[in-house]
């Protein structure tokens, strides 16, 4: 099933020039980038996106650490694509993550850990509509799906 995704580069990725190389793994996989965009995130949006984490004792850092640079925004859609991205960005510390991941290849510290995927539908949905509005996300036809997806 055709999924998106919500995929933001954090302020590492995007200060140390790693955007370019990253959105490559995704688009040679043959995923399809559907909306992009670059910001300094919001406090406030900061705390929203990470909700989940507000009682932990990383919050602070991780709140610090999300909105000290520009991030690039993205919305990124394929076939189970949720799943796929999650295996491409790797484990959550970089230490663990294995080499030929996204965190494998480019991360150290947990605290640095360059890139944020969604981890389920129903994230994706709610990390899409706090990033996004429904006309920023294009509705794109890529020629070259048939060569990538046998059902398109
Ligand atoms: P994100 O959400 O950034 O894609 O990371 P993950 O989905 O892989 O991991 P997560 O939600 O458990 O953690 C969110 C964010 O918090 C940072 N973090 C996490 C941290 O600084 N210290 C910690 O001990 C943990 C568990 C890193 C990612």
């Amino acid at each position: 099933m055709k999924e998106k995704s919500f995929v933001m580069l954090k302020p590492d990725a995007v200060l140390r020039r790693l955007t370019g190389k990253i959105l490559t793994r995704f688009e040679e996989r043959g995923l399809e980038i559907v909306a992009a965009k670059m910001m300094v995130i919001p406090r406030e949006l900061a705390q929203q996106h990470y909700a989940e984490h507000e009682e932990k004792p990383f919050f602070t850092d991780l709140v610090e650490y999300i909105t000290s640079g520009p991030v690039l925004a993205t919305v990124i859609e394929g076939e189970e694509c949720i799943t796929l991205i999650r295996k491409m960005v790797g484990a959550t510390n970089p230490k663990e993550a294995d080499t030929g991941t996204i965190r494998g290849d480019y991360a150290i510290d947990t605290g640095r850990n360059i890139i944020h995927a969604s981890d389920s539908p129903a994230s994706a949905e709610r990390e899409i509509g706090l990033f996004f509005k429904m006309d920023e996300i294009c509705d794109c036809s890529f020629p070259d799906r048939e060569w990538i997806q046998e059902e398109p």
